[in-house]
């Protein structure tokens, strides 16, 4: 940490990388059980709320050690056979989400995302401003294996303007994860920002895309703290003033994401709910990648923010055992 950090000025916050999650490693993890149950809920009358116990219980990867078991014990591929017993719904969908390795299901999310008619930029951006390096580095070369084309291909002929270069900067995967705070510089890139923005007749987008995408995201949270110092105004605020649409949703997920990542989600996952009808493909996204890592945080920050919990959010939102899985995901 820098000379210069005065720590009443400045707090970092506790463990940026270590969240509360409400799914978690079993202490003793009994496959030959789980798979006999599951096999048995998979019957001719399927037993969901024992599906939901034993698969919403349970870390991704200890589902996939559940999954390999299963094949060595009844020959059968257990994601075929949820499909096949559920080839439909929310439910189904959850499902699969569920048995897709973490890397291999975000390469699935960004496919889908690109390959529509319309391209859905709130999957890319909640996604790829959220990924840390080497898991950007993963899903690419996920994506390569999975569709024998690269991701930057994809996103330089889907998307376009500022919202692309911001994008294609992400996937260069070169933010520095050094942790390590400077003021001196945090300052000198406020100062810039200011200058490119609201000193300036029109914005120079690129000095606050290289910001955003290249400093560590302490130091992204200092810079915005400096900023503020120097021309009394939020960073977020000026960022409203000097962008729109995309572009302007991007710069603010990093600055989120950096800044408070539990509120950054809550807020991505009410995006979802608000509104006629739900996102359910992108809640199944936020739900499952999230639980393992810091729902327990953003379970709180939702209900700071939007007064009631997330919980009754859910369920006023979602129903049947689709809604029982959710919450079991979300330690409810
Ligand atoms: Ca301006």
């Amino acid at each position: 940490m820098g000379e210069f950090i005065d720590e009443k000025y400045y707090t970092p916050r506790k463990n940026f990388f270590n969240g509360n999650p409400t799914v978690v490693k079993s202490e003793k993890l009994d496959l030959s059980q789980d798979v006999k149950d599951l096999h048995k809920a998979l019957g001719f009358i399927s037993n969901k709320q024992t599906i939901i116990d034993i698969i919403c219980t349970k870390t991704n990867r200890e589902r996939l050690e559940l999954a390999k078991a299963y094949k060595t014990c009844y020959d059968r591929d257990l994601l075929e056979e949820f499909k096949r017993k559920f080839p439909k719904g929310d439910f189904s969908k959850l499902l699969i989400a569920l048995m897709t390795p973490t890397y291999e299901y975000y390469c699935n999310e960004i496919y889908n995302a690109l390959n529509r008619a319309g391209t859905d930029e709130s999957v890319l951006m909640q996604i790829l401003c959220t990924l840390s390096n080497n898991d950007i580095n993963e899903v690419c070369q996920k994506y390569v294996k999975n569709y024998g084309k690269t991701l930057e291909k994809d996103l330089r002929s889907d998307t376009s303007g500022n919202l692309r270069k911001l994008l294609l900067s992400l996937l260069n995967a070169t933010r520095d994860e050094s942790m390590i705070l400077d003021l001196y510089t945090a300052r000198v890139d406020a100062m810039e920002l200011k200058r490119a923005g609201v000193d300036k007749w029109g914005t120079d987008t690129s000095t606050f895309t290289r910001i955003l995408c290249l400093r560590n995201l302490d130091q992204i949270r200092l810079i915005s703290q400096e900023y503020e110092y120097i021309t009394g105004n939020s960073l977020e605020k000026d960022l409203k003033k000097e962008f729109s649409g995309d572009i302007l949703d991007a710069l603010l997920s990093i600055l989120r994401y950096a800044t408070h990542r539990s509120l950054y989600f809550a807020r991505c996952i009410q995006s979802t709910i608000v509104g006629f009808g739900t996102n359910d493909k992108s809640l199944i996204r936020l739900i499952v990648t999230r639980c393992e890592i810091d729902m327990g945080d953003i379970k709180e920050a939702y209900e700071d923010k939007y007064g009631k919990s997330l919980k009754s959010a859910i369920k006023g939102d979602t129903s049947g055992y689709y809604c029982k899985a959710l919450l079991k995901l979300i330690g409810e």
